[in-house]
């Protein structure tokens, strides 16, 4: 008979060396659900990878004095070193610098061109020339190139597109046909009412402004950009558009493309109109995880919290980790990170609950037995219960697996590992040893003691690989083991116990927590996060505190000769010298509508020539809409100079 297959992706990551835990989320998730799958017998493919063209990395390539390979290179091996070390069993780790994903990405590209999906157009945005950059009108708020600060202007680019309108209804068909494609379900209605609905522009896929990417057949000026190179890749790993597409006959349709909810619109909208464009199956599910997001500073006063998986790998032990961000986070929901907390669950749950039991039972076989548990048994009050709940926690722990719901497959474990540690209680094995005619009942509490933990070894296999093997190894069974064992409880004759180190020793948390800060910094250093507003990382108060806000009264307004979209502003900002502002509102306010008005000034930006004009600080004001800018106003009563906090 022919195995069952399972294939599960992660995100190809950008080349960053400050890859931290929320990076690492997606990974073990998918580790996880791998290593669950593989001990079920499946056939699994567990494919991650790296993203490593585009116009960032050739420029920081650049400032790097290095050629864009050489500067990936490094990076994608740290990346490497860091799977490894969170015991990461991917099959293949694909690059999308890899001569097979290129040639297949070129092969792809011609198809969808020679079918009609893609067509050179014109490419139109906001181009800041000195950056050589394109914006949005949100990106470049008031005319101004958000990188330089210097007016963007509007500028065409000749480009290829893909008929991305052309897909619309399609998609919605197949969402509507096929439940559970999108999940967390209700991302389906945010990608129909938010993108698909107000209509899909065609999409740009390449550009001619940089040379770091996949040459477009069609064209040597261009290279193909963005996505059609990366989503691509869940495809070219299997072999697609290669001489050999076992792999991709074996393995496709994926199973689950794991994410974060950030990018599951190019998952769910662009990744599926491309594969219907090729004539190919879509994938079976894409699942967009939460954030792990940083608390607001509560750990500590002034310096940041230490997200660094390899720092914290080191600290706590690889497992910890990985037990951590599955348990705490409900997968599918925003999480907040805290070392406080980390640190709580591996005192709590860790070394108190399980590390206990193990070493509890260990000792205990080996003090009243000499560590071999003798072949009779009677059976004690609490036994029926004890094995019930371990094989309703096997069955359960199994469909949350699949289903992705980590945290609550996690606390059912948890459940079964705290009940073990009560039927230690309740039967109370010092009592019975005293009494020689409770040899046999004592021998039964013991061996079901070790079975309750040897089934517990095989359901947290998929999360903590290290920890199962080490309790395995202090029962004395083997390590070579299926998922199917923890539905059996009685299943080993007797058991031999050999004492190991203490699997997850506490932690002082006071000590901990200083020694963390020590090793920390300060907020700036730590690595931006992302957040709940797409591309805002958050920062601490001791970085929103350098900017300095005050209360400036508009004086004089004059439009700038050289620049359309500048207005010079004269500010009276309470040191009762004028300060000269230049703002990008000409296209939402007249002169004559500003004097007199009091507005919000930045007052300790570092002066900028903008158009001839010396601007020293900015004005704050909201992106309404796409094409409206609306000045933020103070009221009249505020005096010239407040600290605004
Ligand atoms: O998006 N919490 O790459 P990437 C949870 N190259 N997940 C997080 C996170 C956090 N704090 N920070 C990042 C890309 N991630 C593209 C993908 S796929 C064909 C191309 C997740 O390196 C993020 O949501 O910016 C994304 O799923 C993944 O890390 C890679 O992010």
């Amino acid at each position: 008979m022919q195995k069952k297959t399972y294939y599960i992706s992660t995100p190809i990551y950008y080349p960053s060396d400050k890859l931290h835990i929320g990076h690492t989320y997606s990974t073990v998730a998918a580790d996880a659900q791998a290593r669950y799958r593989r001990l079920n017998g499946y056939d699994t493919f567990f494919l991650t990878g790296t993203d490593e063209h585009g116009q960032k990395i050739e420029d920081k390539a650049r400032e790097a004095g290095e050629t864009p390979k050489e500067y990936v290179d490094k990076i994608v091996a740290g990346i490497k070193d860091l799977w490894k070390l969170m015991n990461i069993t991917n099959d293949k780790f694909i690059r999308t610098t890899d001569e097979q994903h290129e040639k297949a990405v070129q092969k792809i590209f011609q198809k969808m061109y020679d079918k009609g999906d893609i067509y050179k157009g014109c490419y139109e945005g906001l181009y800041c020339k000195p950056c050589e950059s394109f914006w949005t009108e949100t990106q470049a708020a008031g005319g101004l190139c958000p990188d330089c600060g210097r007016p963007v202007g509007k500028a065409k680019e000749e480009a290829y597109f893909f008929r991305l309108s052309k897909y619309a209804d399609r998609l919605v068909e197949y969402y509507e046909q096929h439940p559970g494609f999108i999940e967390p379900v209700s991302r389906q209605n945010e990608m129909i009412n938010n993108f698909i609905k107000p209509g899909l522009q065609d999409l740009c896929v390449s550009r001619s402004s940089f040379t770091w990417g996949i040459q477009v057949p069609v064209n040597p000026e261009h290279v193909i950009y963005v996505w059609l190179d990366a989503l691509t890749n869940y495809i070219t790993a299997l072999g697609y558009g290669s001489d050999n597409e076992e792999l991709f006959n074996k393995f496709w349709p994926c199973d689950v493309h794991l994410i974060g909810k950030d990018i599951i619109r190019f998952h769910t909208i662009y990744w599926p109109a491309f594969l219907m464009s090729l004539d190919l199956p879509l994938p079976k599910k894409v699942y967009g995880h939460g954030w792990v997001l940083l608390e607001g500073g509560k750990m500590s006063k002034s310096k940041g919290n230490v997200v660094d998986p390899v720092v914290l790998a080191d600290r706590y032990g690889v497992d910890a980790l990985r037990y951590y961000l599955l348990r705490e986070i409900a997968f599918g929901s925003d999480g907040v990170f805290s070392n406080e907390n980390l640190i709580n669950r591996i005192n709590s749950d860790l070394a108190n609950d399980l590390g206990n039991l193990v070493s509890r039972t260990v000792s205990m076989v080996e003090k009243y037995f000499g560590g071999t548990i003798p072949a009779e048994k009677e059976e004690t009050e609490f036994d029926q219960k004890l094995v019930s709940l371990a094989l309703e926690t096997s069955q359960k722990a199994q469909s949350d697996i699949e289903q992705l719901n980590y945290s609550v497959a996690l606390s059912e474990i948890w459940k079964l590992i705290s009940a073990t540690n009560k039927y230690i209680d309740e039967t109370v094995p010092w009592i019975l040893a005293k009494d020689e005619t409770k040899a046999g009942k004592l021998a039964a509490v013991m061996y079901n003691l070790c079975e309750s933990i040897r089934i517990i070894s095989v359901l947290i296999a998929p999360f903590m690989p290290e920890t199962s093997l080490k309790i395995r190894s202090q029962l004395g069974v083997n390590d070579d083991f299926i998922w199917d064992e923890s539905k059996t409880f009685g299943k080993e004759s007797t058991y031999t116990v050999k004492k190991g180190e203490i699997i997850f020793p506490r932690i002082d948390m006071e000590k901990e927590l200083s020694e963390l800060e020590k090793a920390s910094g300060s907020d700036d250093k730590a690595t931006p996060f992302k957040e709940e507003i797409e591309g805002v990382a958050k920062i601490g108060i001791d970085t929103f505190s350098l900017v300095d806000l005050r209360c400036a009264q508009i004086k004089e307004c004059v439009p700038v000769k050289k620049a359309k979209k500048l207005l010079q502003l004269t500010l009276d900002d309470g040191t009762g010298i004028d300060r000269t502002v230049a703002s990008g509102i000409a296209k939402w306010y007249k002169p004559e509508d500003l004097v007199g008005k009091k507005v919000i000034l930045v007052s300790n930006l570092k002066p900028a020539v903008l158009c001839g004009v010396e601007s020293k600080g900015m004005i704050l004001a909201a992106t309404a809409a796409e094409n409206d800018v609306k000045v933020v106003f103070l009221d009249e009563s505020v005096p010239a100079g407040s600290k605004i906090s």
